[in-house]
């Protein structure tokens, strides 16, 4: 039976009771903004043509070490995952490609994975590998870690993992692959710092070799977690110094939970733009950690001047400056849908917030070491509440005004929980 779907009759339906009073709103903001030199349509263009990709596994209820809660109407695999994303993409128009995870997206015909989601608007962006768990019927255990592990078997094997998800990616239109390895230690002596990033630049070398022309490599590091002494790939500099070693290809991804405490995201962003090694980023927010918190619900001002520094490299023109955007949570206490919505649109707020920086102002005050007053600058905008704008934008993208008003109004989880029972336990790939 033909699953169920929520029709644009239904958007538009929704749309005409809030569309009197967003353009009023809208409206007033446009006049606030022209003040300022600013032009608000302008502002809508570019806030539609943002995207974020959505991962494949986000869709699904996340959890932690000690339990998960799934909710109901799940997806159980990618056909029912891109149903989700399309929803998202429906809704709130930001996210028009997708991230698959391998083996959790394991399918016999991508050719049909790709027309299902083409059918949705949708598209295949960056392709992630998984060496961090061992999958039913594998042959050797990335217990002792994957790319640097001291077996060069284990070590053939991941490589060989990272080599097949190149070639779906192919198949499914992707242009890069993010290699993020669990790879550490747990106790001081375990490993040896040096020879272990030693065997995982050697194995990083021939995945590089593998890509296509056109491809890049998205190498994530992260700072603890599962290893708790030390990880491979720690941080911004050693990841820095991989993707030099391993040439043009390989680029640093950002993802916002997965530093040092404190430390200046916005800065490694702008070193990172600098000298060309910005591969995107993995969206989140956090309190302590890699908390995968939804994007912009803890530290909106972070998030604002991590955009900030996108948009000053977008008006430097760097070159090959083309940074990919993606969003990593883990939805433990939310509907997932409802979650990558808001935070996709908290993602197009910065956005737009930095985008109203005036560039030529905050230079002068910059430049005559006017502290206060750049500073400012950068408050004016981020203090402006852009939601009409997004709100327009939206609606000219043919999306909800009000997504989440939209999507819990369309009663559209309820009808996937009679759509998809959960048969023996919780679903696959969900993590
Ligand atoms: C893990 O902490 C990283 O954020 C990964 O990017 C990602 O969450 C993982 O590959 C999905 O399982
Ligand atoms: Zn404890
Ligand atoms: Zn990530
Ligand atoms: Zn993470």
């Amino acid at each position: 039976s033909p699953s169920f779907s929520i029709s644009a009759d239904f958007v538009a339906e929704h749309n005409a009771r809030l569309e009197g009073a967003i353009s009023e709103d809208y409206d007033a903001l446009k006049r606030a903004l022209a003040r300022h030199g600013i032009d608000a349509d302008a502002l809508v263009q570019k806030v539609m043509a943002f995207s974020v990709a959505i991962p494949t596994w986000g869709v699904g209820t996340g959890g932690t070490r000690f339990a998960r809660f799934p909710g109901p109407g799940e997806p159980r695999n990618v056909v029912e995952k891109i149903d989700d994303c399309a929803v998202i993409q429906l809704l709130a128009r930001a996210t028009p490609t997708i991230s698959p995870h391998f083996p959790w997206d394991k399918v016999d015909d991508y050719a049909a994975l790709r027309e299902q989601a083409a059918g949705h608007g949708l598209a295949f962006d960056a392709v992630n590998s998984n060496t961090f768990q061992d999958q039913p019927g594998q042959e050797l255990s990335y217990k002792f870690g994957s790319l640097s592990h001291t077996d060069a078997r284990v070590r053939a094997q991941a490589i060989a993992h990272n080599v097949e998800c190149i070639e779906i990616g192919r198949k499914l239109g992707s242009k890069a692959l993010t290699v993020w390895i669990a790879d550490g230690s747990n106790l001081a002596g375990q490993s040896n710092l040096t020879r272990a990033l030693d065997r995982y630049i050697d194995a990083m070398r021939e995945i590089v070799a593998a890509l296509p022309a056109d491809w890049r490599v998205f190498l994530e590091h992260k700072l603890y977690e599962p290893a708790f002494y030390s990880t491979v790939i720690s941080d911004w500099g050693t990841s820095f110094a991989v993707a030099q070693e391993l040439g043009p290809k390989a680029h640093c991804l950002v993802d916002l939970g997965h530093h040092a405490p404190n430390v200046n995201i916005e800065q490694i962003v702008a070193r990172l733009v600098r000298f060309n090694k910005l591969a995107g980023f993995h969206f989140n927010d956090s309190k302590y950690g890699d908390d995968d918190l939804d994007s912009g619900s803890v530290e909106p001002f972070r998030l604002f001047l991590v955009f900030n520094e996108l948009i000053d490299a977008e008006r430097r023109r760097v070159e090959g400056f083309a940074p990919a955007y993606m969003i990593d949570q883990s939805h433990n206490v939310t509907d997932p849908i409802e979650s990558l919505m808001q935070s996709a649109i908290e993602l197009q707020r910065a956005y737009a917030q930095a985008l109203m920086v005036d560039r030529a102002a905050i230079e002068a005050a910059q430049d005559a070491n006017d502290a206060l007053g750049a500073h400012l600058e950068l408050k004016r905008a981020f203090t402006t509440d852009v939601s009409p704008l997004l709100a327009v934008a939206r609606m000219r993208a043919g999306g909800a005004i009000a997504p989440i008003a939209a999507y819990r109004a369309s009663g559209y989880r309820a009808r996937k929980a009679r759509e998809r029972p959960i048969v023996g336990g919780t679903s696959a790939g969900i993590v």
